[in-house]
Order: structure tokens, then C-alpha cells, then sequence
């Protein structure tokens, strides 16, 4: 049976699980969540992923939220297709690919995350943004930023020389941020050079072309 995505377009995480399924080479049937009905808190929903959230996938009757944990599974799943996104073979290369993994969320998405909330989603819900907040957010981001340009200095990728899932996650927020005028990119050319090779890739720019679309 095909794999079935429930997700929104207006999710990044939702888009981060569209770009590793067309990375995979995983055809996909997506499942439209319409947030401006609460359709994510709907008793279906909430028996599949209880805090009322998406993504999530539901695979030949397994169900699995959490777009980081839904990256591993379709990777680990299909390791023998597509692009490869997980070392597999050095105890070592794996232990920097989690560390890389636990990083990214504490380290990007925590702030960056909340800044697209405070601007993008309070001005879809008519609220306005708190502009102390904003503010801080975006210098917490960028001091956490700079550190990814110093590791960007030293290896190619954000753990170690080889391309992994968890660059691939940095790319739905970032260019979200980007289009509402906070780039990660500015002033750092490590960190340019990387996001703009991610952003190039022909997964990215499906999802950004067509937005998430069913591909079975
Ligand atoms: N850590 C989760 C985050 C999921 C999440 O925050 N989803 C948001 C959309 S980006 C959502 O469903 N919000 C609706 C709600 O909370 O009611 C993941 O990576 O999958």
C-alpha cells in the first residue's frame, strides 16, 4: 500500500518529510491537513498523532510522527535508493551524524521556529508580532548561525564531508525566514554556499515549484 503523508504546505516540517520522500524516491500520497479548520485536532487525527500536530505518515498500518524520526524511517527503510542521507557503515560518523541531528533542533529550529510562528503565523491569525520578541529571537538565531559558519569552515556538510538528512532539514525554515526578510545566509559565506547547494537540489525545488503533491 502507499505511504501516506498527512501534512500542510504551510508546515516546514511537513515540507522537510516531502523533500526526503522525493530524495528516496518514495512515492507518496499526500493528505491534506487544513489548519484554518483545526482539522489537526480532529479525533482521527489526534488517534494518529495525539498532539494534534503534522507531519505525520502511516506506512502499511504503521503510524510514525515527527519529522526527524519520519527522515530516518523512510531513509533506513530505503537505504537502497535514492539519495544515501545516513551513514551507515563507521560507529563514529554515525555518532556525529546524531549529534548533528540533536543539534540542528536545539541549535536552528528551537529560534528559528519560534520566529516564524511570531511573524508568520500570528500575522496569518490577524495577531501582531511581538517586536521584542522578534528581535531577540533574531539575534539568538544568528549567534547560533555563526557558530554553523565556523563548522562550515571546517567540513562540508553539517556532519562531517558527506551530504545527510540533517542538512536537507535546515532548508524548509530557512527559506521560509528568508521570504519574510530574515536570511541565515547574510554575511556568511559558509553558510551561503551550503544552503544555496541544498536549495538547488532538485528536491527543493519541487516542493518549492509545486508545494507537496501526491506523487503516487
Ligand atoms: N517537532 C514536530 C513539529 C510539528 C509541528 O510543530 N507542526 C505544526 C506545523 S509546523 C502543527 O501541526 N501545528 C498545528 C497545531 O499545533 O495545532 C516535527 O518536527 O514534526
Amino acid at each position: 500500500m502507499v505511504l501516506k503523508l498527512y501534512a500542510s504546505n504551510l508546515s516546514p516540517p511537513s515540507r522537510y518529510v516531502g523533500v526526503i520522500l522525493h530524495e528516496k524516491k518514495v512515492p507518496f500520497e499526500l493528505v491534506h491537513i487544513e489548519f484554518s479548520k483545526n482539522e489537526q485536532k480532529s479525533p482521527a487525527n489526534l488517534a494518529n498523532q495525539p498532539f494534534g500536530q503534522v507531519p505525520y505518515i502511516e506506512d502499511d498500518g504503521f503510524v510514525l510522527y515527527e519529522s526527524r524520526a519520519i527522515a530516518r524511517y523512510i531513509a533506513t527503510k530505503y537505504a537502497n535508493q535514492g539519495t544515501k542521507l545516513i551513514p551507515t557503515e563507521d560507529m563514529k560518523q554515525r555518532a556525529l551524524f546524531d549529534q548533528a541531528t540533536f543539534s540542528e533542533s536545539a541549535n536552528f529550529n528551537d529560534y528559528a521556529f519560534q520566529l516564524y510562528a511570531e511573524v508568520f503565523i500570528k500575522k496569518a491569525y490577524g495577531q501582531i508580532p511581538d517586536q521584542a520578541k522578534v528581535d531577540e529571537l533574531k539575534t539568538t538565531l544568528g549567534s547560533k548561525m555563526d557558530v554553523h559558519e565556523q563548522i562550515l569552515t571546517k567540513q562540508k556538510y553539517i556532519a562531517g564531508n558527506e551530504l545527510t538528512l540533517v542538512d536537507l532539514a535546515y532548508v524548509p525554515l530557512a527559506t521560509a525566514l528568508s521570504d519574510l526578510g530574515v536570511d541565515v545566509r547574510e554575511g556568511r559565506p559558509y553558510v551561503t554556499k551550503w544552503l544555496n547547494e541544498l536549495i538547488n537540489r532538485e528536491s527543493w525545488q519541487a516542493i518549492k515549484s509545486k508545494g507537496l503533491v501526491s506523487t503516487a
